[in-house]
């Protein structure tokens, strides 16, 4: 079937649901018939970039390798999907200056940091709370939200497939699909 090729690049604080939204996506698109990748970290943090932590310039060092391969698989003509914190601002630019115009869409899994904290999937809010985990996205560690992403996924108050549609309807509206 007939795409072009683009990264979607999922941002927002551990437990939003970045890794949730853009598996179900992949799902949707590959059900539509479409080849798509899924970056995230389960199959990158465990390999590629093993050796990195959580420190400022580990996170920089995680995200400028994760865009190398993204823009590599976008050449080959995948729609990428990628879904990592990626906190800073200037991180995110820096691989959407990697990309041709209109290939990299900015998808914001806005999810409160109360409601994150809430849901807490693996405990690592209440270790970050009490000094357990150090540099802590939301806690002792700085998340810089996009100014002006391409998607707005109200992620604490929408049910998935909902967000779901809501990309989808965007790679229509951008002839991506
Ligand atoms: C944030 C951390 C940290 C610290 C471990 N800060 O909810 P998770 O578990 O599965 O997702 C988080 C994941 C974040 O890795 P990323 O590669 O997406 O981060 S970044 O883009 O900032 O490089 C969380 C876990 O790793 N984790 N320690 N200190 N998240």
């Amino acid at each position: 079937k007939n795409q072009k090729a683009s990264v979607l690049w999922f941002t927002g604080l551990s437990g939003a649901g970045k890794s949730t939204v853009a598996g179900a996506l992949e799902n949707k698109l590959a059900e539509m018939g479409y080849h798509t990748y899924l970056l995230d970290g389960d199959n990158v943090r465990h390999g590629l970039c093993r050796d990195l932590g959580f420190s400022a310039e580990d996170r920089r060092e995680n995200i400028r390798r994760i865009g190398e391969v993204a823009t590599l698989m976008a050449d080959a003509g995948l729609i990428v999907l990628s879904a990592f914190i990626s906190p800073h601002r200037e991180e995110r630019q820096l691989v959407r200056d990697l990309l041709p115009e209109g290939e990299f869409i900015e998808v914001f899994v806005d999810t409160p940091l109360a409601e994150c904290e809430k849901r807490d999937p693996k405990g690592l809010y209440k270790k970050a709370r009490a000094g357990e985990i150090k540099q802590f996205t939301g806690i002792d560690s700085e998340y810089q939200p996009p100014l002006s992403p391409e998607l707005h996924l109200a992620a604490g108050s929408n049910a998935i497939d909902k967000l779901v549609e809501q990309c989808v309807e965007h790679l229509k509206s951008q002839q991506i699909i």
